[in-house]
């Protein structure tokens, strides 16, 4: 979809994503006047920069809803702008189960009511070898599981996408074993890197980002960072995740960006950076995407070629 300057998503978008802009800024007035396209998106209207913002400048609201990864609705880069139309997104609710103090079913609004959101620019890198830069916004996954209420016992969060055929074209394929499902172990997951993204560019998060909720975790390779959640469960196990059953040689729990393992068919030395155009030199990948200095401290005494 090409987007003209000016252009707000509440102009192109179907009633159920306006819906949700209306509870996104429920969350959060303030977010409400940024720009579209803004290359330092909420910088510009004033609001303090978070600290886990990068300073690099964010791809284009075009780059960023066109090419895109979202088995659901598809395997090529432009499937998902094409098919994610179909989804409703309005009613949404998250059901939050296992080891928790209040389990139950979360309206998108209940979960959204007192959210402090802020935005948070993140570099983004797909196990595929390219990269972005995305300003999301969106909330602290811990503020959401302290709201719920983690229990001692718990050590790893699982999450689940939507199943939902007749809107999902792809899951009327065995493309992949859907629900698709991924997990964290619990520091990483209260890690305040770590958020619930609903927006991006200051707007609804579009259907094909994931909307109307999905995981963001900067320093992990892209398929970590699970779209359109309807699952969040706290349990004393590893989690079984998508693309660990899918090929467990090529994909491991933890999949941190880290340019010293190869991916078994490619070098993750580097990465293109999606937009930079076809003269630009491909960019050294950086140990955990960037953000070691940050969450290498996670990882003390882990094996990481091991532990990958
Ligand atoms: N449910 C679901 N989540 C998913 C995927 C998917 O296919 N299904 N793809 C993952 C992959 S491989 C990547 S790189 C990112 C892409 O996110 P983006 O399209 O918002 O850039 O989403 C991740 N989350
Ligand atoms: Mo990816």
């Amino acid at each position: 979809m090409e987007m003209t300057l000016g252009l707000k998503w509440s102009d192109v978008t179907p009633k159920p994503q306006w819906m949700n802009r209306r509870q996104l800024m429920a969350g959060a007035g303030a977010l409400m006047a940024a720009p579209v396209g803004a290359q330092s998106g909420m910088a510009q209207t004033g609001l303090a920069k978070s600290p886990y913002s990068t300073d690099a400048a964010p791809n284009t609201l075009s780059e960023i809803t066109t090419y895109n990864n979202f088995y659901e609705f598809g395997l090529d880069k432009g499937d998902p702008a094409r098919n994610a139309r179909l989804l409703t997104t309005d009613p949404w609710a998250v059901e939050i189960s296992g080891l928790v103090d209040r389990p139950g079913s979360y309206d998108l609004a209940d979960i959204l009511q007192g959210a402090p959101l802020e935005e948070r620019i993140y570099r983004f890198r797909c196990v595929e070898a390219w990269s972005m830069v995305i300003p999301w916004v969106g909330f602290e996954l811990a503020h959401l599981l302290n709201k719920a209420g983690v229990q001692p016992g718990a050590k790893y969060v699982a999450f689940e996408t939507l199943v939902r055929p007749e809107e999902m074209p792809g899951q009327q394929t065995r493309s992949l074993d859907w629900p698709y499902r991924e997990g964290l172990r619990l520091d990483e997951a209260m890690h305040p890197l770590t958020i619930l993204a609903t927006g991006l560019y200051g707007e609804p998060m579009p259907n094909q980002n994931g909307a109307p909720i999905r995981l963001v975790v900067p320093w992990k390779y892209g398929f970590k960072s699970i779209k359109s959640i309807v699952s969040i469960r706290l349990t004393d196990t590893q989690p079984q995740t998508t693309w660990n059953m899918q090929n467990a040689r090529e994909y491991g729990f933890y999949s941190n960006v880290n340019p010293e393992v190869s991916h078994p068919r490619w070098s993750q030395a580097s990465e293109r950076r999606v937009g930079a155009g076809i003269f630009a030199g491909r960019e050294d990948t950086l140990m955990f995407n960037g953000y070691g200095d940050q969450v290498a401290s996670l990882y003390a005494g882990m094996d990481l070629s091991k532990d990958f």
